[in-house]
């Protein structure tokens, strides 16, 4: 089993697509292990992204992630980092294939609805960026054996 960091964005919650998005991924199968609602800081916006702190717009990004309200969910699953980043789709919607989240909701770039890890490190730390151990919830649905096989 894999978890993997997702981020509803400041323009997924203004446009009322927090539950469109979410839904998705579960319709998928993926298991929702920890959900909150938070306004991101400076700071902690500065430390996700540090790996973009050099390029041309990291002011900007920084800018659109800390705006407005975010949703930040932890997701669990077999290959759960490729598949939610396979049903997120491409960074840029206009290359998001349709049927994705970005292809389906996004026009551009500096508004793409949506983080999720692209990796088993990046996933680990931006779990760990975001949640206590203790706000996310091992548990077992009755519908797990339909979705993953034994
Ligand atoms: P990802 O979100 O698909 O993992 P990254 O390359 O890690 O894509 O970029 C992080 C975020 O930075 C993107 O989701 C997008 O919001 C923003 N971003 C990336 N490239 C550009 C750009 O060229 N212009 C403006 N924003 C960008």
């Amino acid at each position: 089993m894999e978890r993997t960091l997702i981020i509803v964005k400041p323009d997924g919650v203004q446009r009322g697509l927090i539950g469109e998005v979410i839904a998705r991924l579960e319709r998928r199968g993926l298991k929702v292990v920890g959900l909150k609602m938070m306004q991101i800081s400076r700071e902690l916006a500065e430390q996700h992204y540090g790996v973009h702190r050099e390029r041309p717009f990291f002011a900007s990004l920084v800018e659109y992630i800390t705006s407005a309200p975010v949703v930040v969910g932890v997701l669990e699953g077999p290959k759960a980092i490729e598949v939610t980043r396979a049903t997120v789709g491409a960074t840029n919607p206009v290359d998001a294939a349709p049927g994705t989240i970005r292809g389906d909701f996004g026009l551009t770039i500096g508004r793409n609805l949506i983080h999720a890890s692209d990796g088993a490190e990046s996933a680990e730390h931006e779990i760990n960026l975001f949640f206590r151990p203790e706000e996310l919830i091992s548990y077992e649905r009755a519908v797990d054996p339909w979705i993953v096989e034994e």
